[in-house]
C-alpha cells in the first residue's frame, strides 16, 4: 500500500501521528515528496484551513494525503484564539509569546474553561473526508512541564491535575484532541483497506 502524506510543515505533529499510528499505516512527512512551501491556510475556520492544505498537496503533488488544523478555544474569550491560535500574539507563532498573551487576557477571569479541537481533511483516491477531535479542559494560571508545544504548559485536560507539557507523547496521545482525530483516521483507513 503506498504511504500517505501528512501534509503539515509542523514536525511535532509528524512525531505524534507516527506514535499513534504506528504499525498501522505509512505515513510520510512532506519533505519525503519534495514538498518545501509553506502551506495555504486563508479559511476562517479549522475545517476549511485543513481542506486548503490537503488539497494544495493533492492538486500539486498527485498524492493521497491527509492535513490537519488546530485551535484552542477558550469559553471566556468566546473561543479565541481558535483558529487563530498559531498567530495570536503576531506573526512570528512565537508559542512563548502567545501564551504569555492568553494568559494576560485571562487575568482575573474565574472561567477558565478551554477545549482544543483538531480539524484532519483527507483526500483518498480522490475523495474528501474529514475527521473531528476534542478534549476539554482548563487553562491554569502559569507555565507548567517541559514536553509538548504550543499552549501545552498551560492546559490541563478534564479528569487530570497535571498539564499536557507534562505528560509522556503516549499518554498525552491517548486522550488529546490530535489523538482522537488521528484514532478516527486509522478506524476509517483500516476499514478502507489502507491499513
Ligand atoms: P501546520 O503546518 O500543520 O499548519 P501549524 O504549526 O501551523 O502546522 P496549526 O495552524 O494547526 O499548526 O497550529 C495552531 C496553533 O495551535 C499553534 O500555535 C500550535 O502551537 C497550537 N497547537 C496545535 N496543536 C497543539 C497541541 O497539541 N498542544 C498545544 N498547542 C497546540
Amino acid at each position: 500500500m503506498p504511504p500517505i502524506v501528512f501534509a503539515t510543515g509542523n514536525a511535532n505533529k509528524v512525531k505524534e501521528a507516527n506514535a499513534a499510528l504506528r504499525g498501522a499505516f505509512e505515513i510520510i512527512g512532506l519533505d519525503e515528496i519534495g514538498c518545501r512551501e509553506e502551506l495555504p491556510e486563508t479559511s476562517p475556520t479549522l475545517e476549511g484551513n485543513a481542506l486548503e492544505k490537503a488539497r494544495y498537496v493533492h492538486q500539486h503533488y498527485q498524492a493521497d494525503c491527509f492535513s490537519e488544523d488546530t485551535g484552542l478555544e477558550v469559553e471566556a474569550l468566546n473561543g479565541a484564539p481558535g483558529v487563530y491560535s498559531a498567530r495570536y500574539a503576531g506573526p512570528a507563532r512565537d508559542a512563548e509569546a502567545n501564551m504569555g498573551l492568553l494568559l494576560s487576557n485571562l487575568k482575573g477571569v474565574e472561567n477558565r474553561n478551554a477545549r482544543f479541537r483538531t480539524v484532519i481533511a483527507l483526500i483518498l483516491d480522490g475523495q474528501e473526508y474529514t475527521f473531528e477531535g476534542i478534549v476539554n479542559g482548563q487553562i491554569i494560571h502559569i507555565k507548567k512541564g517541559k514536553g509538548g508545544f504550543g499552549y501545552d504548559p498551560i492546559f490541563v485536560p478534564e479528569g487530570y491535575n497535571r498539564t499536557f507539557a507534562q505528560m509522556p507523547v503516549e499518554e498525552k496521545n491517548a486522550i488529546s484532541h490530535r489523538g482522537r482525530a488521528i484514532a478516527k483516521l486509522k478506524a476509517f483507513l483500516q476499514e478502507y483497506g489502507k491499513g
